[in-house]
């Protein structure tokens, strides 16, 4: 087993990981920026190191930075949790290059997923089911973006290759406003993106955000831990997930999941990873692939009893996965409430000491969290503070225990987004199951 990790992460998704490594025994180093000095995972860590100051480009995002304190602590490992560098190539690629373990894939898998058109080609000569679109980037030639238009169809979707979760993305509903579309997409996404291809798909209008976790050894095994509907979101972010994805059946579940590690063997995939699909009239259509640990992924622990994050560390250390297909088990229901330091009406984000926290419990409860009474919120990074995991033998007793663990759990001193959760809860149509990625937007309109 790895001896000694680097955790290149703050917040609950540090605890997290190093709570995983306690448990396998390995020391845990903890990196931190000046603001973050009292933070949970920094007081519990083995060692912590401090990397620079608060905004996150001379910190978490400082690779030199975070290299060293690898080199002076003896590390052989570095676990990016997700944001911050987690799906970086180049960070990946300097870890491997400085002679530590990066706890993810390859460097080459991460690049090839960062890249949209390359992901979805490598998808689709996978056998993976991908959305009707140009197959590859665009061109210049106005005439061919015309006819691969009208062969897809109106609406089209215009997207970035260097985009992904949600940015660079144009909508087009008719061929008068086709050529502009791309050309302005272009425009914005070698701005953002430092990347100008772009490539166009079928708009899928009415579709729910279904994602599949698989587990790779990269050494000929690979397995998937069913899916996770994570289609309850405002602007691309995720506000509940659940799992299993309800009114899915146990047919289609195994045959989209066989088909997800199926594409992880001929990828020669390594370590956890999450395909994400659009649902919609009982097909999915591949978007993009997440090469790291996801927020949402105590949900599928909940399910399967499989603890993603050790099996990250066991795998990055060499072991072969030890789990088979036919030993995961996808048993009950699990809800995840992400808890937000941010206004509920407004959603701005709102820093500031947390005067006083009572955490909820009882049956089926679980809390991913960082915080505790008299922790300071600072400003300066994601507005993430806890997620509330629900678990029940079936939806309604999983959704009646979130209730329940909603109107238990206190934290004052700050706003945050329980009185939204608590609105959902109760929500007909979120009782009901099955509602698409834009039930919450048009629900928070009225
Ligand atoms: C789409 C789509 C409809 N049709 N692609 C947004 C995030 C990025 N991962 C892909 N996204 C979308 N791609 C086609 N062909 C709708 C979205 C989309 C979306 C997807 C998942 C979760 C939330 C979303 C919110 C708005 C749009």
């Amino acid at each position: 087993m790895l001896e000694k990790v680097v955790i290149a992460n703050r917040g609950e998704i540090a605890l997290r990981i190093l709570r995983a490594c306690h448990e396998l025994g390995i020391k845990t180093v903890a990196v931190y920026s000046t603001v973050d000095k009292d933070l949970l995972p920094v007081r519990l860590a083995d060692e912590a190191i401090c990397i620079g100051r608060a905004p996150s480009p001379e910190s978490y995002l400082n690779i030199p930075a975070i290299i060293t304190a690898a080199e002076i602590t003896d590390a052989v490992a570095i676990h990016p949790g997700y944001g911050f560098l987690a799906e970086n190539a180049d960070f990946a690629e300097r870890v491997e290059e400085s002679g530590f373990i990066f706890i993810g894939p390859h460097s080459e898998t991460i690049r090839l997923m960062g890249d949209k058109v390359s992901a979805i080609k490598a998808m689709q000569e996978a056998g993976v089911p991908c959305v009707p679109g140009s197959d590859g980037p665009l061109t210049d030639e106005d005439k061919l973006n015309l006819k691969i238009a009208r062969k897809i169809g109106y609406p089209v979707i215009i997207k970035a290759a260097g985009g992904g979760g949600g940015r660079g993305m144009r909508v087009v509903h008719s061929e008068a406003a086709l050529l502009s579309a791309i050309s302005l997409t272009r425009t914005e996404a070698n701005v953002a993106f430092g990347n100008s291809a772009v490539y166009m798909e079928k708009y899928l209008e009415t579709p729910r955000h279904i994602e599949i976790q698989v587990l790779a050894d990269g050494q000929g095994n690979a397995i998937h831990l069913g899916e996770r509907d994570c289609s309850m979101q405002r602007r691309h972010q995720k506000v509940l997930e659940e799992a299993p994805a309800p009114g899915l059946t146990n047919e289609q579940r195994q045959k989209i999941g066989q088909i997800c590690t199926d594409a992880c063997l001929r990828i020669n995939y390594r370590g956890a990873g999450t395909f994400e699909f659009l649902y919609q009239d009982g097909e999915f259509y591949f978007i993009e692939m997440n090469t790291r640990v996801q927020v949402e992924h105590p949900v599928t622990e909940m399910i399967t009893g499989i603890d993603i994050v050790k099996e990250q560390l066991k795998i990055a250390s060499g072991e072969k996965l030890s789990i088979r297909q036919e030993d995961v088990r996808l048993q009950g229901h699990a809800i995840e409430c992400r808890i937000n330091a941010e206004d509920p009406k407004t959603f701005l984000p709102c820093p500031g000491k947390i005067t006083w926290y009572h955490a909820p419990g009882g049956p089926g409860i679980r809390i991913d969290s960082h915080i505790y009474s008299s922790y300071p919120v600072p400003p300066n990074y994601d507005s993430l503070i806890a997620k509330l995991i629900a678990y029940g033998n079936n939806r309604s007793e999983a959704i009646r225990r979130m209730r329940n663990a909603l109107n238990e759990i206190v934290i004052e001193g700050i706003k945050t987004n329980i009185p939204l959760h608590q609105e959902l809860i109760n929500d007909a149509n979120f009782k009901q199951g099955g509602t698409t990625i834009h039930y919450l937007e048009e629900k928070i309109k009225n």
